[in-house]
């Protein structure tokens, strides 16, 4: 008996006798899945069993649903008995009317007399010969993007003859990167991935994606196997064996298959956006942003050695505090947020080290005297083994093997463990140390670190709980104990747990004062560990997790050093200011401030005000490292996008630009209109680099840009016959300096707006040459370039007002 589901996204077909389901696009009849197994792995006992193995006597019913965060449901649920425990299962499949997902969940109810322990909730199957994953005609480049599983986890695209990024540090970090219940695939073409992942083909440019709505029961998982024209693709919610006693019952959270297309500009975002409404995120599609996105200053970039170890003194937070004070009309920040070393021991948080004598309540005092905002670093989750935590409490503590605490990875120099959140007093000991913290010292910024140790694999006090089940009422008690009114800032943190309770999470592997990744200043073997501290690792995920900008929170993208005595090149500098800029998530600058030279201030303050869009990533399903940005940017002197080519190569090479890479012209806007564009890059010291290119002629080519380097670029098509803005090097933007723009028939009136004395230049096009230009009633200096625009030097306090006049 075969039994459909059919909307204008989808055509579901089920086959009862076969107990497999197919999935096809409804435009695209010859792309789909076929063969699809939906299945429980689960113990009674020693014994393992695979259920239900049987759909023929399944009950099925049809059902329209209103009303759920998907919007209306269609589904079709399935009732299995016949399990030899008295397991009943109950499999309800979905398409979402309003929005282009395919759905699917599984309950599994306990009607036996046993417990049972749940392995894994197979979701999705697909194996050929008898499953098939259909993209199309011809010949096939496929292709896998994985997400991983906590903060600093790799992100990226595969190809299938590459093999899948991992730690190769074994039990000192492979617990920190990756989640237990996911694999690390070792063959070439055979990759994992956290939560969703996406297949697909780069040469038909088509993908689906796989994956679950929310992380609230079980951490999902996916593995895939790339052949030359096959794939294997399975999907699962992890059980943790965790325990369904008699008359209990658990549901996965959705399961969903999205299609896409690879090249459009914001391919993930119809399934990004599903799970910000399955977690009661609500999105409007205009201004202002929906989570804020802050800037500061953290400590712990400058504050800290190349072994991690913390020298902070709260004199030097109170000097930095004193700086910013001194800055702020040139370099605006909002958050002071003190990192790691005020606490005497990580677990103890009650309690200080001998450098903050006097705790941290004066200093939140003093930032918020300053007029900023305190903010603060604590790791709830963690515990070192030397805290008295773990010596006064050993029962608080998880336990795995032998009865011993769990290890949570080699940091600090030692092996921290983790609390047993189900543990009532454990729970009760993270909302106090939280509740003290946002409200009696007074942070109202939270850094909340190394949150995946809540969810380690391990024999949990209460044996009924998922991981997943643990970790997420551990970051609802954060959120409860903070108060709605504090910023949590998430790290180390298993994203899908902490959708809709943080504000902002770090998404990223942790910066550092060096390129590559290293271990006590030697990159030897530890260069190509991917979530080592290094600014080449904390760009990789700024890049490939730039999407979730803005719909699951507001992106962290780690610190921005700035200061001149690190061992990044000024071209490393600008390409780490230029992603964390164009990323539109918050800036935290982790220096000393009073000892910033001229130059290098200038370089954080043409990054503020914050952009703060989530930018366009062309070729994310292409490169395991993308290499092209794009931002479109739109105020009163019209629209432009902001490019920028990245060199990740160790010397220096030119870089094309080509608009067809970039996905430009826009399907909105006429070729034509891009034929010549006039171009500004950026990072130019002491001048404005503007040119006026023909596409018609051929790409443009930029020569010998430094290794790591970026080359950053706002592009404008050049209009006939009237005034335009070409750029500048007072804002990152190149535009968003501009607040006030007015054309008129022989003359146009703009307004700059910059924090403190802006010096600098704007290039604009002109119909004519200049007769006068004034800046704030004076005279204003310019030149003329060829190809018809002209170069204003601009010096002015706050606002620039500019009247340039032509004959
Ligand atoms: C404070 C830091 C910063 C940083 C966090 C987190 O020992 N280790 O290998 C190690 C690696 C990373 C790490 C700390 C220790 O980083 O991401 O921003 O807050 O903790 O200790």
């Amino acid at each position: 008996m075969a039994l459909t589901l059919e909307n204008a996204h989808f055509r579901f077909i089920l086959d009862l006798a076969q107990a497999t389901w197919d999935l096809f696009v409804a435009t695209r009849g010859e792309v789909a899945l076929l063969g699809c197994r939906t299945e429980v792995t689960y113990w009674r006992g020693k014994t393992r069993f695979y259920s239900p193995a049987d759909w023929r006597s399944a009950y099925v019913t049809e059902i329209e649903t209103a009303d759920t965060p998907q919007g209306r449901l269609l589904q079709r649920r399935l009732l299995l008995g016949g399990d030899p425990n008295g397991l009943r299962f109950s499999l309800t499949f979905a398409l979402a009317q309003e929005h282009p997902l395919f759905l699917w969940r599984l309950s599994v109810e306990n009607e036996g007399a046993q417990a049972v322990a749940l392995e894994r909730l197979d979701m999705l199957r697909l194996a050929p010969p008898s499953g098939a994953l259909r993209l199309g005609a011809g010949e096939l480049e496929l292709a896998f993007f994985s997400n991983g599983w906590q903060s600093w986890s790799y992100s990226g695209a595969y190809g299938s003859s590459d093999r899948y990024i991992h730690t190769r540090l074994g039990p000192l970090k492979k617990q920190v990167d990756h989640n237990a219940s996911t694999p690390i695939p070792r063959g070439r073409g055979h990759f994992a991935s956290d939560m969703f992942g996406v297949v697909g083909d780069r040469r038909e440019r088509l993908a689906f994606l796989a994956g679950f709505l929310s992380q609230k029961q079980h951490f999902g998982s996916l593995e895939a196997h790339l052949g030359a024209s096959q794939v294997a693709l399975r999907l699962w919610a992890s059980g943790d064996r965790a325990l369904l006693y008699p008359g209990e019952a658990i549901s996965t959270d959705w399961a969903c298959l999205t299609y896409l297309d690879v090249d459009q500009d914001d391919p993930l975002g119809g399934y990004l956006e599903a799970v910000a409404r399955e977690h009661g995120l609500h999105l409007a599609p205009s201004a202002p942003p929906p989570f804020a996105i802050p800037s500061g200053w953290c400590s712990w970039y400058y504050y800290s050695t190349e072994q991690y170890t913390s020298l902070l003194t709260a004199s030097d937070v109170r000097a930095n505090l004193a700086s910013m004070a001194a800055l702020r009309s040139v370099l605006p920040l909002q958050v002071c947020q003190i990192d790691d070393g005020y606490e005497a021991q990580v677990g103890d948080w009650l309690s200080f080290s001998p450098s903050f004598s006097e705790g941290v309540q004066p200093l939140a005092a003093e930032i918020r005297a300053a007029g900023f905002t305190p903010g603060l670093w604590l790791a709830p989750f963690i515990v070192h083994p030397r805290s008295r935590l773990a010596q006064e409490h050993p029962d608080w503590l998880l336990r795995g093997r032998l009865n011993r605490p769990v290890n949570a990875g080699y940091l600090w120099g030692s092996f921290p463990t983790a609390l047993d959140l189900t543990h009532p007093e454990a729970l009760e000991y993270v909302r106090q140390v939280i509740h003290t913290a946002a409200h009696d010292w007074g942070y109202s910024y939270l850094k909340l670190d190394f949150l995946y140790a809540a969810a380690l694999p391990g024999r949990y006090r209460d044996p009924r709980r998922t991981r997943a089940q643990v970790l997420r009422q551990g970051l609802e008690a954060l959120r409860l104990s903070a108060g709605q009114d504090t910023f949590l800032l998430g790290c180390g943190c298993p994203l899908g747990s902490a959708i809709g309770l943080v504000d902002a999470m770090r998404i990223s592997a942790d910066t550092a004062r060096r390129w590559y990744a290293s271990w006590n200043g030697i990159e030897f073997f530890f260069k190509q560990e991917p979530t080592l501290p290094s600014a080449r690792n904390a760009l990789q995920n700024v890049l490939t997790r730039a999407p979730l900008h803005q719909r699951w929170w507001s992106n962290d993208p780690d610190c921005l050093q700035v200061r001149p005595d690190t061992h990044l090149s000024q071209a490393e500098v600008e390409t780490i200011a230029t992603l964390i800029a164009l990323s539109g998530g918050s800036l935290l600058i982790s220096d000393n401030l009073a000892q910033l030279p001229p130059p290098r201030l200038r370089m954080a303050q043409v990054l503020l005000p914050l952009i703060g869009h989530r930018p366009i990533v062309p070729d994310w399903f292409d490169q395991a490292t993308p290499r092209l940005l794009r931002l479109d940017l739109e105020n009163a002197t019209g629209q432009w996008h902001l490019l920028a080519l990245i060199n990740w190569a160790d010397e220096p090479q030119d870089l094309t630009l080509r608009l067809d890479d970039f996905h430009l012209p826009p399907p909105t806007a006429s070729a034509h209109l891009y034929q010549t564009c006039f171009i500004s890059r950026f990072w130019q010291v002491d001048n404005m680099a503007v040119l006026r290119h023909s596409f018609a002629e051929g790409p443009l080519t930029f020569k010998d840009v430094a290794a790591h380097g970026v080359v950053l670029l706002a592009l404008r098509p050049a209009l006939q016959g009237q005034p335009q803005y070409l750029g500048s090097d007072l804002h990152l933007s190149q535009g968003l300096e501009v607040t006030a723009w007015q054309p008129l028939p022989r003359e146009v009136n703009l307004t700059l707006e910059r924090p403190g004395r802006a010096q600098g230049h704007i290039a604009l096009s002109l119909p004519h040459a200049p007769r006068r230009v004034w800046l704030n009633e004076k005279p204003c200096a310019w030149s003329t370039c060829h190809q018809g625009f002209y170069i204003l030097e601009v010096d002015f306090e706050a606002v620039g007002r500019i009247r340039v006049e032509w004959s």
